[in-house]
């Protein structure tokens, strides 16, 4: 991985898909977060297919996760990613329904994040295998504020039907 600039953090950004072509959806976000001003990619891991989780009257889901330097605050990354979400037609409809893009901030350094719009780590990061697994392939070392490492929240989480996608 190349190095920070010395006031830049690392942070992991989660993406997934289930709707219009969602492989697509990834790749075209992978783009646009890139083109963010402030952001830097520094590793994207391999496209994983996963069950849904929550209602299960929806198509399986395309999941990765994104490492990347920046010097914005958490907030300002969160307002960028939402507007490449926008941009990718995402429709804020039912929770826990069928979406063309999720981007979610799932760490930002080695912060604790509580605010309204925005809570880091990612509250159900533990449970998620299509976080913890694509997190592990680009961040194998990697601790996670407040919940341990995350080797060791792999061991306690079933794949649940997650499979790496060919490149
Ligand atoms: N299920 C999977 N497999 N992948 C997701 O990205 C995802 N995102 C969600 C919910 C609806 C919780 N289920 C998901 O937001």
């Amino acid at each position: 991985m190349q190095s920070l600039s010395s006031d830049a953090v690392l942070a992991y950004i989660g993406l997934g898909s289930n709707l219009q072509n969602p492989s697509q959806q990834l790749h075209s976000a992978r783009t646009a977060i890139t083109a963010l001003a402030y952001v830097k990619e520094l590793a994207f891991s391999c496209l994983y297919q996963s069950l849904p989780m929550g209602p299960q009257d929806q198509p399986d889901y395309v999941n990765a996760v994104m490492a990347v330097a920046t010097t914005l605050a958490p907030l300002e990354l969160l307002r960028g990613l939402q507007g490449i979400e926008n941009n990718h037609g995402r429709i804020r409809g039912q929770r826990w329904g069928a979406r063309t893009l999720d981007l979610d901030i799932l760490l930002y350094g080695d912060n604790s994040i509580a605010l309204p719009d925005l809570i880091v780590p990612h509250s159900g990061i533990t449970e998620r295998a299509f976080v913890l697994y694509p997190l592990y392939e680009i961040a194998p070392q990697l601790t996670i504020p407040n919940k341990g490492k995350l080797i060791d929240l792999l061991a306690n989480c079933p794949l649940a039907g997650l499979k790496k996608l060919d490149a």
